[in-house]
């Protein structure tokens, strides 16, 4: 077995940090051992020495890999799919110091649940450079695709389900729908994720801005004003209750008036859960998405950007701080300008829905670090451990004996320039993130005890990542 010491460095975690080395033996962490103490064992006496591999973090943090539990590798929307595959996707995820994803099997209204999962496994299978699982998108709820979530929870470590109260005739569940959804849930364990904007409304009034000749990208936000979101936020809180306090996630959270719902159920003692994409907390309607001409296009993502003249951001930071938002995902839909995002020229409702981050997450937390916005090790909680918790990802999302050696060595002193030409490896023709300067810098990425990324190189291999099944969320009992 291959014996790796990660040496020297700040080990953080979700509740404090310590200087300590990693001991790693082939897959899983061996120990967390103090100073000292690899020599006085004898495993290293200096430099790389007998079978143990030395990594030297000195001066570095030590932290578990991210987790992105919300990616949509390939996705079909909007008559394109999302440009990264998961090679592609997994290896930027990697790039950014993600050592596992969740991303969304689908099944689209009319199509059959285990055909959609099989699709996904035959998309990934092979194809990734870390640990991947899989949520099921429920675009249908019927008795068929009832009887195939029991199922997959029973069978395929498959525990979470997503439903859509927006895009009618594509993955949209009507209340009846849902609520039989989460009752079913309810007998299985199953977590609820829920897509909570009001679409019937929402398609009402971008029919209404067309017909006055409002196609520009801006009016994508203005159709979906945050009272929509904050509205279908209630209902599905409501719905869960009524289903048996049946636990309920609430995805891609941007408003201000969602969060204070979840805030209250919370505090009601509910099972509700919310997560944030870097996108809320950085991004606004007026710097980016209603930039001149089609430019805003690249930032037409559903939930869409916020004013930031509405203290939504200031809201989600401190949403973050109190625990009222317990995740930090990506949405990770990427579309190029090109062929893609240009299908909505001359009509906003038809830019494919999306932003690609997957690579940036940890970069563009930490710097929420450096901002003042948390502390170092609520980082590592939203980035790693509460979601890979939250989904059942056993030995995910901390560093302990017996865990996998899942690792990302953070260097504090480093920069690092997002953007085309700079860092930016996943598979767009532009990045939302252009000309974020943000401090820290991905130095080394292990998976599984394999070093994936390490200096500035990507030293891993396609078909490394292996489909984990999850089980249920640890959160509830
Ligand atoms: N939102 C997006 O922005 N893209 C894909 C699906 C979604 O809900
Ligand atoms: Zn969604
Ligand atoms: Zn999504």
């Amino acid at each position: 077995m291959t014996r790796t010491l990660v040496k020297g460095g700040t080990v953080v975690s979700a509740t404090g940090r310590s200087l300590a080395d990693v001991l790693i033996d082939g897959e899983t962490i061996a120990a967390v051992l103090a100073p000292g103490q690899a020599e006085a064992l004898g495993i290293v006496s200096g430099g790389n020495d007998g079978d143990t591999a030395v990594i030297d973090a000195t001066d570095k943090y030590v932290v578990p890999g991210g987790v992105d539990v919300h990616t949509h590798m390939e996705l079909p929307f909007g008559g394109t799919f999302a440009s990264d595959t998961f090679e592609t996707g997994t290896t930027a995820a990697a790039w950014g110091g993600v050592t596992t994803i969740v991303d969304f099997a689908v099944q689209r209204t009319g199509e059959n649940v285990m055909d959609g999962l099989a699709e996904w496994h035959a998309k990934a299978e092979g194809n990734c450079a870390i640990d991947y699982g899989f949520h099921q998108i429920i675009g249908g709820v019927d008795e068929e695709s009832l009887k195939a979530m029991t199922y997959l929870v029973d069978n395929e470590g498959v525990t979470s389900f997503k439903l859509f109260m927006a895009y009618p005739g594509v993955f949209y569940a009507d209340d009846g729908q849902i609520l039989r959804a989460m009752q079913n849930a309810g007998e299985s364990g199953a977590m609820i994720m829920m897509h909570a904007e009001n679409g019937i409304a929402i398609d009402v009034l971008v029919a209404q801005a067309l017909a006055r000749g409002e196609t520009d990208p801006k009016f994508h936000a203005f159709t979906r004003p945050a009272e929509m979101e904050g509205e279908a936020t209630n209902r599905a809180i409501q719905l869960a209750k009524v289903a048996g306090n049946v636990p309920l996630y609430i995805v891609h959270m941007s408003a201000s008036e969602a969060l204070e719902e979840v805030a209250a159920a919370r505090h009601k003692g509910q099972n509700v859960f919310a997560e944030t994409c870097p996108q809320y907390l950085y991004l606004s309607i007026e710097d980016q998405l209603a930039q001149p001409g089609f430019e805003g296009a690249k930032w037409v993502c559903s939930t869409p950007l916020r004013s930031k003249h509405e203290n939504h951001r200031r809201d989600l930071w401190k949403g973050l701080r109190m625990n009222e938002l317990a995740v930090v995902s990506t949405d990770h839909c990427p579309f190029c300008m090109k062929d893609q995002k240009e299908l909505g020229l001359g009509n906003f409702s038809a830019i494919p829905n999306g932003i690609g981050s997957v690579e940036h997450r940890m970069e563009l937390l930490y710097q929420g670090v450096v901002n003042g916005e948390m502390t170092l090790e609520r980082w590592v909680e939203t980035c790693g451990t509460t979601p890979a918790r939250m989904f059942g990802l056993a030995g995910k999302g901390v560093i302990a004996p017996g865990a996998d050696a899942d690792i990302l060595v953070w260097d504090p002193n480093g920069h690092t320039s997002i953007g085309l030409g700079k860092k930016h490896h996943m598979n767009m023709d532009h990045s939302a993130w252009e000309g974020f300067e943000v401090d820290g810098k991905v130095d080394t990425v292990l998976s599984r005890g394999t070093v994936v990324i390490e200096h500035d190189t990507y030293v891993g291999t396609k078909g490394h990542g292996r489909f984990v099944k999850r089980g249920l969320s640890e959160y509830l009992v």
